[in-house]
């Protein structure tokens, strides 16, 4: 008796999940109809969006990763760590060695230094390791379907049909990961619109490939004003008489920046800063909101107007220290 009820159970929890797995699919079959309007309507050939589009399919999965929030976060020391590691650098030095001709050019013509590039592309995708495997039309066309930011990804997807339209990108390797980011650097469709070039002028960008991914990053920085030669960050000991409005602990807006010598009576090891002290700097201080009982003066860094560029590239302040981090340790061995 009881096994029959188990899989009566079981039964109308089976039929509930298919018709709900139906539902949404009838659904996206409507939107995706919608969407090929919309899209032609944008200025996309009937014929890529067609062909496109009529691969697309909806991946439940993806609305998981989009709402997944871990119960437990890394604090920044472990964070930047384990991301800007020996081994990160081994790599990245395996690969500067076979591509450094290329890189070095791409250094000079771009004024950015080779050691964020290669930081960057470690962090991203662990030198092209990670690039992804999902179908980054599906993935758009399933974040752009799902409510929660319909529009941005919306956007997304036309740019990147009108992308393959001009045949600017190969339809054929459009392969990234579940948000739609894609490359040696993970590249959105629009920063591929605005940044990416076709550095081996073969017509097509091909942001798999050391040389187009390499000069596409190092144009996109340049371009959002990385300034070479300049510092990121500095770590710092805070005095504990700081006023609480100058400890930023979210990524949204960096607020109240001062020139360093500003902040002398809060930093600890003030004299032993090796910095200009006239740069204008802002403080963070990057557990205390997603760290339950974090020290709410520690770990506290300065942070100059190219960590503000990184937090463009990933508006996240634990990324952007564990790229400038990886980027020093760099420094150190080429
Ligand atoms: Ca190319």
């Amino acid at each position: 008796m009881l096994n029959k009820l188990i899989s009566i159970y079981f039964l109308i929890i089976l039929s509930f999940l298919q018709t709900n797995a139906f539902a949404s699919n009838s659904e996206f079959n409507v939107w995706v109809k919608n969407f090929k309007i919309l899209a032609v309507n944008s200025g996309v050939s009937k014929k890529v969006v067609d062909e496109l589009m009529s691969n697309a399919i909806f991946i439940p999965k993806i609305i998981e990763y989009d709402r997944y929030q871990p119960e437990f976060y890394e604090d920044t020391l472990t964070y930047v760590k384990k991301r800007a590691n020996k081994n990160k650098v081994k790599k990245g030095l395996g690969l500067y060695k076979k591509e450094k001709s290329t890189i070095d050019k791409i250094e000079k013509e771009f004024l950015v230094e080779k050691e964020l590039l290669l930081a960057l592309m470690g962090i991203e995708t662990n030198f092209g390791k990670y690039l992804g495997k999902m179908d980054i039309v599906s993935s758009l066309a399933t974040l752009s379907f799902d409510q929660r930011r319909s529009e941005f990804f919306t956007k997304e997807l036309i740019i990147l049909l009108k992308l393959v339209d001009q045949q600017i990108v190969d339809k054929k390797i459009l392969f990234g990961s579940w948000a739609g980011a894609f490359g040696n650097f993970q590249f959105m469709p629009r920063t591929i619109q605005n940044y990416a070039i076709d550095y081996n002028k073969n017509t097509t960008i091909e942001l798999k490939k050391t040389e187009d991914s390499f000069a596409s990053a190092a144009n996109y920085l340049n371009k959002i004003g990385w300034k070479k030669n300049t510092p990121c960050f500095i770590k710092i000991k805070l005095n504990e008489k700081i006023p609480s409005k100058y400890l930023n602990s979210s990524a949204a807006n960096i607020k109240n920046k001062k020139k360093v010598k500003y902040f002398k009576k809060y930093i600890k090891n003030y004299n032993n800063l090796k910095v200009d002290k006239n740069l204008d700097a802002a403080i963070i201080t990057p557990d205390i909101d997603i760290i339950p009982n974090a020290n709410t003066y520690k770990p506290a860094y300065l942070v100059f107007s190219n960590y503000e560029k990184i937090l463009n590239w990933n508006r996240s302040l634990r990324f952007a220290l564990a790229v400038c981090t990886l980027k020093n340790n760099f420094k150190n061995e080429i």
